[in-house]
């Protein structure tokens, strides 16, 4: 007889039936507002007034200096191979984002893996690096967000790839083109200028 139902029976539905309702609600809702993990570099060290962090964004909003070309590489093992990359001037980053010390001589562009590649400023401001192959070609050094058209993942490293043309005919420049930079040291080393 219904009348004779137990109450803890009663009680039990009634938390089942909270319980579901509880499940429902909560597939209804939107996964928990995760923030947007923002890309971007640090450029520090004893060079630079104080620490910077450029954005992606930031980086992508520098319109007059950006550059988008095919890069000539030569390996170590002497292969030739041109790369489509979009980015944005060296020199420009360090000039317009950046209060540099007068004594700045260098900077070290290092990547996530502590993979470290250095050039004195003299080197960054250069606008003439090569293609051993093409005498008209003329490349800035760049950091690049793009590779042949196809941004770089976050879920593979910092997304930024330092590139560069030749500092002469033979110059085996692939091996410069750090990938995954994160920190641009700016240095005031007298041994590097
Ligand atoms: N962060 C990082 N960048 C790096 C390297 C590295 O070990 N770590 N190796 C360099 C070397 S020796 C070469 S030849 C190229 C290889 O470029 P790829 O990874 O696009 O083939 O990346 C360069 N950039
Ligand atoms: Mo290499």
């Amino acid at each position: 007889m219904r009348s004779n139902r137990k109450p803890v029976h009663y009680a039990v539905k009634v938390l089942l039936l909270i319980t579901l309702l509880g499940a429902v609600s909560c597939a209804g809702e939107p996964p928990a507002v995760v923030e947007e993990e923002q890309s971007f570099i640090t450029i520090e060290g004893p060079g630079v007034e104080s620490t910077v962090q450029l954005s992606l964004e930031e980086l992508q909003s520098m319109t007059g200096d950006l550059v988008e070309d095919d890069y000539f590489s030569i390996n170590t093992y002497g292969t030739e191979e041109y790369f489509h990359f979009k980015g944005v001037w060296v020199w420009a980053i360090l000039d317009k984002k950046v209060d540099l010390k007068e004594e700045a001589t260098a900077v070290s562009f290092i990547a996530e893996d502590g993979y470290t590649v250095t050039y004195t400023l003299d080197e960054v401001r250069r606008e003439d690096y090569i293609d051993q192959n093409n005498p008209d070609k003329k490349y800035k050094m760049i950091l690049a967000w793009e590779e042949n058209h196809q941004a770089y993942d976050p879920a593979e490293g910092n997304p930024f790839r330092l590139v560069n043309g030749q500092r002469e005919p033979g110059d085996v420049n692939k091996p410069l083109w750090v990938s995954q930079v994160k920190t641009l040291k700016v240095e005031c080393r007298e041994d590097l200028q």
